[in-house]
């Protein structure tokens, strides 16, 4: 296999993804060399079907907003591999949904699952529906009507969605629970699940806490302690704001937060208080981050992201794709910052990555760093399997246990000769390797 060739081909097949594109890119250049150690894989042309989904359904979804007028939104679920286990991965509603994004989400999934030694396929769906601005009962009508649609390519060992962005427990509570009434059945078929009804303790946290568990791994790697740094960490969702949280914990000093609109700057990092404040904000009332910066009277830069405003040891993006760019990068690396860890999925542009590693700082790709989310969603469904639920201390255990073992994997295939360790090679290496013998194993399916 020549990745050049081969890369060619899939731009001309799918000229108008960029998304999926830039993913597979990273990959297939990344296992070019181990990949043309196995003959076998070129003589099943192994590449393309693991790159190509498996599958994709898309449908269109109409539902009634508060005021009786029928509104429709696109529909989609990308299978994209199940050698190792069940399609596994989250929904996104987000106005900006299109299937570039969710093919290389699915793709970007296929591996991250792998890395987390448990038995998960990759999946993605979600639609351009925004709950934003939508009251309860109309993001409830709408999530039926998703599901109505969805039931029936999803299940507990079919394929498991859970949430992403625009997707948290209130939205995977609608959906399991008209899932339920279609299927007529009560089986682990979301994870993110409410805790009275088969979530996971622990699984809102997973991906932030997971992500600090992972940069832990790395700082160690070069003897930095994470005490008094300076860390910005983009977002204030899900991701942003547990990552926040564990890194005042360790006495991090988390220097930023932002959303779609926006950067807050927290430059003698923010408080224990502080950190309530824009939980409560952001989760009970779905506010903004310029309230927080307007009632903290903190500086707010609206329409920037954080990488160019504010000197930081450690990034941390946890918002969305390619949210820091080459000039951002460099920026970042001016300012004398030391590592990225990244909680979004491809947050960084091709050009980004290339300054991280040209500078040889610790840099770890979002499929390592962020797959702590999607290992307690394994959990969730192993205990949903046995029917019990594990105490938070358990979930916690499991999750540093599996971040570690991660980082292991990634070090394995990354080092390189002067010791680096180049972690988008090792966690594209490690993560290919085991998708593609178990799919060398199953034969041409
Ligand atoms: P949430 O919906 O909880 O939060 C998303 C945050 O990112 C919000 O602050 C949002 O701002 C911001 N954001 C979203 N889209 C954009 C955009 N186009 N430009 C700028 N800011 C944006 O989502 P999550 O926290 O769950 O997800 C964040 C990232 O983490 C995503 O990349 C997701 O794929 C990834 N991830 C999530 C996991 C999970 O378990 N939830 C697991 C692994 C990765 P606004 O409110 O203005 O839209
Ligand atoms: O990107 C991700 O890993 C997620 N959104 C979580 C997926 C999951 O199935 O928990």
């Amino acid at each position: 296999m020549k990745a050049k060739d081969f890369l060619a081909d899939l731009q001309r097949r799918f000229p108008n993804e960029p998304e999926y594109l830039q993913a597979v890119e990273e990959v297939v250049n990344s296992i070019e060399d181990v990949y043309n150690e196995y003959p076998a894989f070129e003589n099943e042309n192994l590449i393309e079907r693991l790159c190509i989904p498996d599958r994709i359904y898309s449908f269109r979804v109409s539902w009634v907003d508060d005021k009786g007028k029928v509104r429709t939104n696109m529909g989609y679920r990308v299978q994209h591999n199940n050698a190792i286990g069940p399609y596994k991965g989250g929904i996104r509603f987000h106005s900006s949904v299109n299937l570039s994004i969710l093919k290389f989400l699915a793709f970007e999934q296929t591996f991250k699952n792998a890395l987390t030694t448990l038995a998960m396929g990759g999946a993605k769906g979600g639609s351009d529906f925004s709950p934003r601005g939508k009251s309860d009962m109309e993001v409830m009508r709408f999530c039926q009507a998703f599901i109505n649609e969805l039931y029936r390519h999803i299940g507990a060992d079919t394929d498991v969605p859970a949430g992403d962005i625009g997707v948290g427990a209130r939205e995977v509570g609608y959906m399991f629970g008209w899932y339920k009434k279609m299927q007529k059945e009560f089986t682990g078929s979301f994870t993110g699940k409410g805790l009275a009804f088969g979530g996971s303790l622990m699984r809102p946290e997973a991906t932030g806490y997971g992500n600090v568990y992972f940069l832990l791994n790395m700082l160690r790697t070069r003897e930095i302690d994470i005490k008094g740094k300076r860390v910005a960490v983009s977002g204030s969702g899900n991701v942003a704001l547990y990552t926040a949280e564990k890194l005042i914990y360790l006495g991090a000093k988390v220097v930023s937060l932002s959303d779609s609109n926006g950067t807050v700057i927290m430059e003698d990092g923010m408080t224990r208080e502080q950190y309530e404040k824009v939980f409560d904000l952001k989760m009970l009332y779905r506010g903004r981050i310029n309230e927080f910066a307007q009632t903290e009277e903190l500086p707010y830069y609206a329409g920037e992201r954080p990488w160019r405003i504010i000197k930081c040891d450690i990034a941390m993006p946890s918002a969305t794709q390619n949210e820091i760019d080459g000039d951002d990068a460099r920026a970042l690396i001016a300012g004398g910052c030391i590592a990225v860890s990244e909680g979004a999925n491809m947050p960084s542009t091709r050009e980004a990555i290339a300054e991280f590693l040209k500078a040889r700082i610790l840099y770890a790709p979002g499929k390592a760093a962020n797959a702590g989310g999607v290992s307690v969603s394994g959990l969730e469904m192993a205990q949903n399997a046995q029917k019990i639920s594990w105490t938070a201390e358990e979930v916690d255990e499991r999750l540093k246990h599996i971040m570690l073992d991660i980082h292991n994997q990634c070090v394995e295939h990354g080092r390189e000769p002067d010791g680096f360790v180049n972690y988008v090679k090792g966690a594209n290496t490690a993560g290919f390797l085991k998708v593609a013998k178990a799919m060398h194993a199953q034969g041409i399916v």
